[in-house]
């Protein structure tokens, strides 16, 4: 029998903005009411990026504590995952801050890659194996971010090296602007290509977030949504909050017999219990 589905939201992100749409969270209340939208409809796990109260993108571990404790006062078992990516250019001390508030789960970016258009998003080895060694003291999962093929064989490589904690855990970025494409193909390429004990899920960026989602819900993946992946609810229609896209990936699940996991059974599923 396929496993329950993990829905992930992505409620905030580092590059979107309220010009984008105005309902991107900036403060730690709207953050919040994002997170609270994306659980209601479904998500287990948030990812989290967080931002100053104009919008500036923060890894500050007193902005994150808030934030979090916010988090939890509406969705009290809800996994939050922080992100060490930050935004492009910030140092690895600065994306590093986050894990001092001992997440059970946080995002391990696995390569350097362009970031749309000259934007570079830089991870050296040795910063992964640093970040890598930082969650297996703290005992924080990682989620690995692969933005393209040799991103997974990486995380393997430093996994084998004791650098990155196993069962591995990836989250398939497809479809940046200098990543791998958000297709079918694509989409079956990555997903045979990790170990047999890893397990998956995919963020689809812009357009091809439904696509991803739909086939990722077929082959048994997981699958993540949220502003910082995709803005808007179908073509020309911008999703009113975090939750329309979390509940519009939960219906199609449901019209594809696949059940969702609760908090609790996405634990499991992580083995983060
Ligand atoms: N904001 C991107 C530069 C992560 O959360 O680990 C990186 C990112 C990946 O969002
Ligand atoms: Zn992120």
């Amino acid at each position: 029998m396929t496993e329950k589905l993990i829905l992930t939201a992505c409620i905030c992100g580092a590059e979107v903005t309220k010009a984008h749409n105005p309902a991107v969270p900036y403060t730690c209340a709207e953050i919040a009411r994002e997170a609270k939208s994306a659980c209601d409809a479904g998500a287990a796990i948030i990812h989290l990026h967080v931002r100053e109260d104009d919008g500036t993108p923060t890894q500050s571990t007193e902005r994150f504590r808030e934030c979090m404790d916010a988090i939890r006062s509406v969705c009290p078992d809800v996994i939050i995952q922080p992100s060490t990516g930050g935004a492009v250019g910030m140092s690895s001390d600065e994306r590093l801050q986050p894990l001092e508030l001992g997440p059970e789960i946080a995002s391990l970016d696995c390569g350097t890659c362009n970031f749309g258009g000259d934007e570079i998003f830089v991870n050296t080895e040795s910063m992964i194996i640093e970040f890598g060694d930082r969650m297996i003291s703290k005992n924080i999962k990682p989620e690995c971010e692969v933005f393209d093929k040799g991103m997974i064989d990486m995380a393997v490589r430093l996994s084998k090296k004791g650098h990155i904690k196993t069962p591995l855990h990836f989250n398939f970025v497809m479809g940046v602007n200098g990543g791998i494409s958000g297709t079918p193909r694509d989409l079956l390429f990555m997903a045979e290509s990790i170990p047999a004990d890893a397990t998956w899920t995919v963020s689809g960026i812009g357009s091809c977030e439904f696509p991803m989602a739909t086939m990722a819900i077929l082959l048994g993946g997981h699958v993540r949504v949220g502003f910082e992946d995709n803005i808007y609810l179908k073509k020309g229609v911008l999703a009113k909050s975090n939750g329309e896209l979390v509940e519009k990936a939960a219906r199609i699940a449901r019209e594809l017999n696949r059940e969702i996991a609760d908090p609790c059974e996405a634990r499991k599923i992580l083995s983060l219990v």
